[in-house]
């Protein structure tokens, strides 16, 4: 029996109680939990564990500093995936961008105190010169604009991974696994041609999974992130999704103002003028409906 003892480690995919963890050395190693009822997610970080028969034995993992939540089919809160940094959000010129879903998404990464990224993919089919897309760079989002299928702008989006670890978020057929597969540059997940009739794209990636770019910079990819789930105590933090109206916070008359129908509130000031735009504010009162619909009072 080989016996041997290796520093910290992430959990890479999870099946019941075993799976893959990549180690510090960017190798992959089969696990095994100990304790069935043992939570671990994608992305878990477990130190110094045993080692017998190649089969790495968990017993916990490290204190988490964040976890990614969605409703499954269910409605149900799950936990998608642990420690992660950074969501890029991934839109592209087809399928055609949701902006609702986008504005949410992030929320989800402000609520997680994370930092966020807009990539646009598929370039190729369509530059960038959509103002309901590019107005996200003025409002101060970091914006790569890319193809992962003609290989252009990597260099930025490879820059943006370091030292992170980013989760991979965004509609069906916007290209995720396609980004995952370049930078991994090899076929290990397979990604499959976007319906024409329907121009939806299917799901192909069939189960969370994080995979290492170098030593201090990780990647998840997921299917079905469409619903993930903003971290929402109170209808007060919907604001501190949209940098525009964040700027006004404590200006209202009243304090718990949430900008919709109270009276004297800098925020619909603003949106008079134009200052904020009416889209972005017709979201956040989405979000703040939507909240109030989920939420006990
Ligand atoms: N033209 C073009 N197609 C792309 C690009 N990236 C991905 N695709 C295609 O879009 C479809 C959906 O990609 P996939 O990676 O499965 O999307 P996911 O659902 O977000 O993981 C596939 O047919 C890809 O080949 C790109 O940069 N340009
Ligand atoms: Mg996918
Ligand atoms: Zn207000």
């Amino acid at each position: 029996m080989k016996e041997s003892k290796q520093s910290v480690s992430r959990i890479a995919n999870i099946y019941g109680n075993h799976g893959l963890l990549i180690d510090s050395n960017n190798q992959t190693h089969k696990f095994m939990l100990k304790n069935s009822k043992t939570k671990l997610y994608v992305g878990d970080s477990i130190e110094s564990n045993i080692i017998i028969d190649d089969v790495t034995l968990i017993d916990k993992p490290k204190e988490r500093i964040n976890v990614v939540e969605r409703f499954d089919k269910l409605g149900k809160k799950q936990i998608v995936a642990a420690n992660v940094t950074q969501l890029l959000i991934v839109i592209a010129p087809e399928p055609q961008p949701n902006f609702l879903l986008l504005d949410k998404l992030l929320l989800v990464s402000e609520l997680m105190k994370n930092q966020a990224a807009i990539v646009y993919n598929k370039n190729d089919l369509g530059g960038l010169t959509d103002n309901r897309i590019l107005k996200y760079k003025t409002l101060g989002y970091k914006l790569i604009n890319m193809s992962a299928k003609s290989n252009n702008n990597f260099e930025q989006l490879y820059n943006q991974l370091m030292n992170q670890t980013s989760f991979l978020v965004g509609q069906s057929g916007v290209g995720k696994s396609t980004i995952t597969n370049m930078l991994l540059n090899n076929q290990a997940l397979k990604t499959k041609t976007l319906s024409s009739k329907t121009k939806k794209g299917r799901h192909t990636t069939s189960t969370t999974s994080l995979y290492q770019i170098n030593s201090e910079s990780f990647l998840i990819d997921t299917p079905g992130v469409e619903n993930l789930h903003p971290a929402i105590e109170n209808a007060q933090d919907i604001q501190l999704g949209f940098k525009e109206m964040k700027l006004h916070i404590g200006k209202c008359k009243y304090r718990d103002c949430i900008h919709i129908s109270e009276p004297l509130c800098s925020v619909k000031e603003h949106l008079r003028k134009n200052e904020i735009e009416s889209s972005r504010y017709e979201n956040y009162k989405k979000l703040v409906v939507d909240y109030k619909k989920t939420s006990n009072p």
